[in-house]
């Protein structure tokens, strides 16, 4: 018999590095869960659909841009993904938002990401603006203490902007006060953001480690790494805008100086913090539309203002490679 002469139309993956869609949380058999979570609490009517909450569907479609299939060897990692274990990496599907009550999208994100907890599998959230952590976070309680890595340019520290609380520059003072968080390690900072003197004081107050760009790039991330100590349990968030902005260009606050490709990408994921005993992160603040700018193809690409090929996924997905890593034989996130 002849071959049919057409086929269906061509989409973009529905699911984050080829994982099975398991969205009946309560029947969760998974040791990875990916989570789409688009939504913040926004500090304006403008922002209640911003731009990174089109990220997690813009990540999912170009995850196989950097993992070319499962069983390919990687280099950066050194063998293929999941290193051929019997791994199950389930894709969540998105956090539901409810135009008539906007605020039940947080409560939504932290039960979600309790049911993943309870089935014993490891978090990865793609936000969404860096409100995200508030909520995951939050259902981390009583699987504590955790030590919180942050990469970011901003401090994050500030109690609320506009009267809300739990907005995008306010997750590491939300963390902070928490009590399954532990230490917490800021990394990246530099320039100017939300933060004012007073915020600064209170991180400092509380005890973080602050860690500017600046002295990253003096000291290296290895030495970095070694103030965090070992034997614990992890949580990183990424913002985005935290890497220097010649790699991740499509953030809302893109700031030169920032954490380099190589200095984020082999050094957190599998010799950092990670590889200790990761129990999950995160990654915000990516804005599709900016981001789709630095990835026509040549044909029709407008002049690159930045002048290189952005690598905008590169960072985030390779990190999530890491989960190899990070879901050791027994331990997965609890
Ligand atoms: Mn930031």
């Amino acid at each position: 018999m002849e071959p049919q002469l057409t086929s269906p139309p061509k989409h973009g993956h529905r699911t984050f590095l080829y994982s099975k869609l398991a969205t009946d949380l309560d029947n969760l058999r998974a040791d990875i869960a990916f989570l789409g979570i688009p939504y913040g609490s926004a500090y304006s009517v403008e922002d209640i659909t911003n731009d990174q909450s089109n990220a997690p569907t813009a990540m999912r479609q170009a995850s196989d841009r950097l993992v070319r299939g499962l069983e390919r060897y990687d280099f950066d990692i050194g063998g293929p993904l999941y290193d051929g274990r019997d791994i199950e990496a389930v894709d969540c599907g998105d956090v539901r938002a409810d135009v008539h009550d906007l605020k039940s999208h947080s409560r939504r994100a932290e039960a979600a990401v309790r049911k993943i907890l309870a089935a014993g599998a490891l978090p990865i959230i793609l936000g969404g603006d860096h409100g995200i952590p508030i909520p995951v976070l939050r259902a981390f309680e009583g699987h504590g203490p955790i030590t919180l890595v942050h990469i970011d340019q901003h401090l994050d520290w500030r109690d609320e902007v506009n009267g809300v609380r739990d907005g995008l520059s306010s997750p590491i003072r939300r963390a902070s006060e928490m009590e399954h968080i532990g230490e917490i390690f800021q990394i990246g900072l530099r320039a100017t953001g939300s933060a004012r003197p007073e915020e600064v004081a209170a991180a400092k107050a509380y005890g973080a480690h602050i860690i500017t760009a600046y002295e990253l790039h003096d000291v290296g991330m290895d030495a970095i790494l070694a103030r965090i100590p070992d034997g614990g349990r992890y949580y990183v968030t990424i913002d985005m805008d935290g890497m220097d902005p010649a790699i991740a260009p499509a953030v809302a606050a893109p700031m030169p100086g920032g954490v380099t490709f190589v200095q984020a990408d082999p050094r957190l994921g599998q010799e950092g913090a990670c590889r200790r005993h990761g129990c999950g992160r995160d990654y915000a603040e990516r804005r599709r539309q900016q981001d789709d700018l630095h990835h026509r193809r040549p044909a029709d690409r407008q002049p690159d203002r930045h002048g290189c090929q952005s690598r905008l996924f590169r960072s985030p997905l390779t990190r999530a490679k890491t989960a190899q890593a990070e879901v050791p034989a027994s331990t997965a996130s609890s």
